[in-house]
C-alpha cells in the first residue's frame, strides 16, 4: 500500500502582526502541491483548511503579552485534533500554514503517539520565547518553549497534557536571530543548536549528518517544523520577518534529501509563507520543492 499524506492547511495569522500569512495554504496549493506529489505515487488526501477565527479589526488585544491568546490557542486545539486523528489512522500529516504558531498545534497532535518524539526546528528563529522573555508578544517567536511545556498554561496545555518534548530531541537548523532569553534556554536546556556560524563552517552535508545521527538512537519518530525564514529572504522573500544571511534553497533541498533518505521523518509542517510580501509566489514555490525532496523525489 502506497503511504497516505494528508494535507492540513492552517489560514492562520495571529501568531504575529503582518496581515497576508494566513493566505499560505492557498499560495502552497496553488503552487502545485497536490500534482507534485501524487507524481511520487503516494496517496494524497487534502483535508482543507482548519477553522481559525478572525477577530474584528485584527484585534491587537494582548494577555500577559501574549498577542491574540484566545484565538491562537483554540486554532491551535483544533490542529491539535485533526493532527491526532490523522495520525490515528496511520497517514502522515503535512501542515500548511499559516505563522509559526501553530506548530504548537502539530506537536500536541503528534507527540501523543510517540514516547520520544524527536523534532528538526528549520528557522531563522529559536522560537523558544515565553510572554516574559518575548520583544514582541508573538506567539509565533514561542512554539518550541510551549512544547517543552514553557509558558502560558493555556498554550502548554493543548489536547490537556505537557510537555510534548523533551529538550534532548530537538536539533535546531539555521538560526541566526535569537533573543536573550532564548540563549538562556537553550544552554539551560542543553538544546542542540546549527547556527548558520556551524552551517558556514561544517558545511550542510556534515550538519544533516549530525543531526540525523543525534536524532535516530534517541528518537522513535521525528517531525520536521520548517519555516521558510529559515532561508534567505533573496531568495524565499515572502515570509513576515525575514533575516539576512540564510540559507540557500540548495542547501535546503540537500536537507531535505537527505532527510528522505533517513526515512526518520513522520510528520512535517512548513509555515510563515506570505504571499502578500513575496514575489511572484517564489517562497510557495519553493516550500513545494522542499517538500516534493523530503517525501522521496529524487532528481534522476
Ligand atoms: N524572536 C522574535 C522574532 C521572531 C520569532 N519568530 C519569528 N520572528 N518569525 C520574537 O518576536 O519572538
Ligand atoms: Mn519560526
Ligand atoms: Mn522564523
Amino acid at each position: 500500500m502506497n503511504q497516505k499524506i494528508s494535507i492540513i492547511g492552517v489560514p492562520m495569522d495571529l501568531g504575529q502582526n503582518r496581515r497576508g500569512v494566513d493566505m499560505g495554504p492557498s499560495a502552497i496549493r496553488y503552487a502545485g502541491i497536490i500534482d507534485r506529489l501524487e507524481q511520487l505515487k503516494l496517496d494524497i488526501e487534502d483535508l482543507g483548511d482548519i477553522k481559525i477565527a478572525r477577530p474584528a479589526h485584527n484585534n491587537q488585544e494582548k494577555v500577559d503579552n501574549l498577542r491574540n491568546l484566545k484565538e491562537v490557542s483554540e486554532g491551535s486545539s483544533l490542529l491539535a485534533e485533526k493532527v491526532d486523528q490523522v495520525v490515528q489512522s496511520g497517514a502522515f500529516p503535512l501542515v500548511l500554514g499559516g505563522d509559526h504558531s501553530i506548530a504548537m498545534g502539530t506537536l500536541a497532535g503528534v507527540a501523543k503517539h510517540y514516547e520520544n518524539l524527536g523534532v528538526i526546528w528549520y528557522d531563522a528563529h529559536g522560537d523558544l520565547n515565553t510572554g516574559e522573555s518575548s520583544p514582541s508578544g508573538n506567539i509565533h517567536g514561542m512554539p518550541l518553549a510551549v512544547s517543552l511545556g514553557i509558558g502560558h498554561e493555556k498554550l502548554t496545555n493543548i489536547l490537556g497534557y505537557a510537555p510534548k518534548i523533551k529538550p534532548e530531541n530537538i536539533v535546531i537548523i539555521g538560526a541566526r536571530s535569537l533573543d536573550e532569553g532564548e540563549r538562556v534556554l537553550i544552554k539551560e536546556k542543553g538544546i542542540q543548536v546549527f547556527t548558520m556560524h556551524e552551517v558556514d563552517k561544517m558545511g550542510m552535508p556534515a550538519v544533516m549528518e549530525e543531526s540525523i545521527n543525534y536524532l535516530k538512537g534517541r528518537t522513535d519518530g521525528v517531525h520536521l517544523s520548517l519555516d521558510l525564514d529559515g532561508l534567505d529572504p533573496n531568495e524565499a522573500p515572502g515570509v513576515g520577518t525575514p533575516v539576512m544571511g540564510g540559507l540557500s534553497y540548495r542547501e535546503s533541498h540537500l536537507a531535505m534529501e537527505m532527510l528522505a533518505q533517513s526515512k526518520m521523518i513522520t510528520s512535517a509542517e512548513f509555515v510563515e509563507v506570505n504571499p502578500i510580501l513575496d514575489e511572484k509566489n517564489k517562497t510557495a514555490n519553493m516550500a513545494v520543492g522542499l517538500m516534493g525532496s523530503l517525501l522521496g523525489e529524487s532528481l534522476l
